[in-house]
């Protein structure tokens, strides 16, 4: 693994150079076959996110935070996890949660309002992103906290922006994992804004990573866009995790492509010199591309398929999402607010639905 400086001049791990050709050693279970799948998750995850957007335009889908770019930094990341682990994302960890097992419908009726989406498949360990900034880091470090309890073997990992790391929950859960040394991961995709603010005008240090020398815990910088880099960076978290050695924290430089979300116009903020950069020489798809390539694992054929095979996955998701019953708009807001309704919150439900019904004779 070699070092890499990104514009700030921070030291990130690099294994596999833009250009494709690897600079460091490829971790033993990454071999072209497992470079292949996360190259197959990266190139369907840019299709979905682009079939999203205009979903969006086409007033088919309501307010969507899109991934492109950052797709190395999830795939690489939620590849390193095991099923049983507990996984708490953000709103924008959409391409990581689709390769954990989140169908691709209820990523979309998430993005739709359906109070369905606010419930994930039991099957899954994994919550629905959480909008609220930081605040699923705290929810992380109690799944750890149970889990060290319990004596289980499952880990947890949460998944955030450069942005939470400068609001209080993101602090407390840091302090509350080192301090009792719980299994738990804090990956940030620090993709160069919060919204219009700009990395350099939320926070006084250069990177986020670190911010974990405050708690006595590893920080790694990983270039975000190497996706051998951010499994191997994930992995020893993992382990580390796992073997009792308490949290870590990884941050994982990318940039966000796109706009913050459909409601954003990022030609007003950004610069569009850096944003050419961006685009044009640290995409992360490409880079993986350009490594399968000259590996002969890749080929224009083989593209066209995975493709083709996306994007029919794609329109039944679309079919699904967009045939799914409507809710019933007064009911659905007590749905999945706790697993059994409490006394208060049954009241409170009887009152509204009596209210409603009220407002819908008068
Ligand atoms: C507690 C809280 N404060 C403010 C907001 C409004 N808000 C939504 S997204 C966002 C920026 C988050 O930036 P970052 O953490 O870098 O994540 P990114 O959106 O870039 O993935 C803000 C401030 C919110 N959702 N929650």
């Amino acid at each position: 693994m070699r070092t890499y400086r990104w514009d700030n001049d921070v030291p990130a791990h690099q294994v596999m150079a833009p250009d494709g050709t690897l600079v460091g050693a490829l971790p033993q279970d990454l071999d072209d076959a497992r470079l292949v799948e996360f190259y197959r998750w990266m190139v369907f995850a840019r299709r979905f996110d682009q079939r999203a957007l205009n979903l969006h335009r086409q007033g088919r889908l309501g307010t969507y935070a899109p991934f492109a770019g950052q797709e190395a930094a999830q795939i690489g990341s939620f590849a390193a996890l095991e099923k049983d682990d507990w996984v708490f994302p953000s709103y924008r960890e959409v391409a990581g949660m689709l390769f954990f097992g989140l169908p691709p419908e209820m990523a979309l009726l998430f993005s739709k309002g359906h109070p369905v989406a606010g419930r994930m498949p039991d099957e899954l360990n994994m919550l629905p992103g959480q909008i609220i900034i930081a605040a699923q880091t705290l929810h992380a470090v109690g799944a750890a906290w149970a889990s060290k309890l319990r004596g289980e073997r499952r880990i947890a990992a949460t998944f955030f922006g450069d942005g939470a790391t400068s609001e209080g929950d993101f602090h407390e859960a840091l302090n509350f994992a080192s301090v009792f040394r719980l299994p738990v991961v804090f990956f940030c995709q620090n993709n160069q804004y919060a919204i219009s603010v700009p990395v350099s005008r939320q926070m006084a240090v250069r990177s986020v990573a670190q911010r974990a020398l405050a708690y006595d815990m590893e920080g790694i910088c990983v270039d975000g866009n190497d996706v051998v880099a951010v499994y191997a960076a994930m992995r020893r978290a993992v382990d580390r995790a796992r073997s009792g050695g308490g949290p870590t924290l990884i941050e994982a430089v990318t940039y966000r492509q796109g706009p913050h979300t459909t409601a954003d116009d990022p030609r007003r903020y950004r610069d569009p010199e850096a944003h050419r950069t961006w685009l044009e020489t640290r995409d992360p798809i490409r880079r993986l591309r350009l490594y399968l390539e000259a590996r002969g694992a890749w080929d224009e054929q083989a593209e066209e398929r995975w493709l083709r095979e996306a994007d029919e996955r794609i329109a039944q998701a679309v079919e699904r999402a967009e045939s799914h019953p409507a809710p019933d708009a007064a009911e659905a807001l007590f749905d999945h607010v706790y697993g059994t309704r409490t006394p208060d919150l049954e009241d409170e439900r009887r009152s509204w639905l009596a209210a409603w019904e009220r407002g819908a004779n008068a």
